[in-house]
């Protein structure tokens, strides 16, 4: 029956949630940013989030990373801000200027990420939470409300408890229950995305995207795009489901070229086009 009830959704419905960009808009309207992420080794994750978010209209971002490449990281997208961050101290004048959170990609599972995690989950702001941070999440539960899960098959097993083939055999109960344990807006990650919000609205699925996507750093695109929705007004389950589809297509119309030899930069590119609906 629970299968019979799930809402196709593709970003030709979807596109129309995206508020409208009004024509006195200034950068401070469009939301603020605040990626957090990047231990050493995987600042790329972070900024593929970042170029993302920028991608899919949010008014300013700013990536809150570690040190050892803070001053690297904006070189060729200097409209990225950056500010290295130690402890989670360093975070709090960041959150004070930002009207969402992305955080997990790239974090890595050091002291360092651990440290960071701990800083973000208590804020409230808005949470689009990811890679690491769900790791983080695994080892010490908490519940929100206004969150953005957003698991593969690997880390939604370990938010369970169990196996990623236990998972991919009823992705459908898995998201469920990963919703119902954790609250907010659950993502199970992979072909056939679905989302279940905290509402009572049956799940959702997205068909869209293709397995060129199956390569490193799309889902840290996918956080970026998130983060981008929500910072520009739309609720969380809103903006997974808009932010899914969005995504997807963006994958899509990379895809068009291959899908071999996709890389998670192709699908940041086509974000404009497909977020306009027009070709860039
Ligand atoms: P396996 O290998 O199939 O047995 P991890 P990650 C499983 C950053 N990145 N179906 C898989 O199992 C991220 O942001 C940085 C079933 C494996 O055990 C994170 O911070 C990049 N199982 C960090 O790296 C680009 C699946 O999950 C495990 C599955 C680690 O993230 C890359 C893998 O998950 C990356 O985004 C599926 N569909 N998918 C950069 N350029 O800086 C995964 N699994 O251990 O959490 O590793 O996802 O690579
Ligand atoms: P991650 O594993 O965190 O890098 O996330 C991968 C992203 O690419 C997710 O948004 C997946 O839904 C998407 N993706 C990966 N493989 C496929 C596939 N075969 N079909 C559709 N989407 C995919
Ligand atoms: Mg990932």
């Amino acid at each position: 029956h629970e299968r019979l009830s799930m809402r196709r959704i593709d970003w030709l419905q979807q596109g129309a949630m995206l508020p409208p960009r009004p024509r006195t808009a200034h950068k401070g309207d469009c939301g603020h940013v605040l990626i957090v992420g990047g231990a050493p080794g995987m600042s790329g994750a972070a900024r593929l989030a970042g170029e993302a978010a920028l991608r899919s209209g949010a008014g300013l971002v700013t990536i809150a990373t570690h040190p050892e490449h803070a001053r690297w990281l904006n070189l060729t997208r200097p409209e990225l801000m950056v500010a290295a961050v130690e402890t989670a101290d360093d975070l709090t004048p960041l959150i004070e200027r930002a009207h969402v959170v992305a955080v997990g990609p790239g974090l890595g599972r050091s002291d360092w990420g651990l440290g960071l995690w701990h800083g973000i989950s208590g804020t409230r702001l808005p949470l689009v939470v990811d890679a690491d941070a769900l790791n983080a999440l695994a080892s010490d539960p908490m519940t929100r409300g206004d969150w953005i899960l957003t698991p593969h098959p690997g880390e939604a097993a370990r938010l369970l408890g169990t196996t990623g083939a236990e998972i991919q055999s009823d992705r459908l109960a898995a998201v469920r229950t990963i919703q119902r344990r954790y609250g907010g807006t659950a993502v199970l990650k992979g072909a056939g995305t679905l989302i279940q919000g905290d509402s009572q609205r049956p799940p959702a699925v997205c068909s869209d995207g293709n397995p060129g996507m199956a390569t490193a750093g799309s889902g840290d695109v996918l956080t970026g795009v998130l983060a981008a929705l929500v910072g520009q007004g739309l609720d969380t389950e809103t903006a997974a489901a808009a932010g899914v589809s969005l995504h997807a297509a963006a994958g899509d119309k990379a895809a068009a070229a291959g899908e071999r030899g996709l890389v998670a930069g192709d699908i940041v590119a086509a974000l404009r086009g497909v977020a306009n609906r027009v070709e860039v």
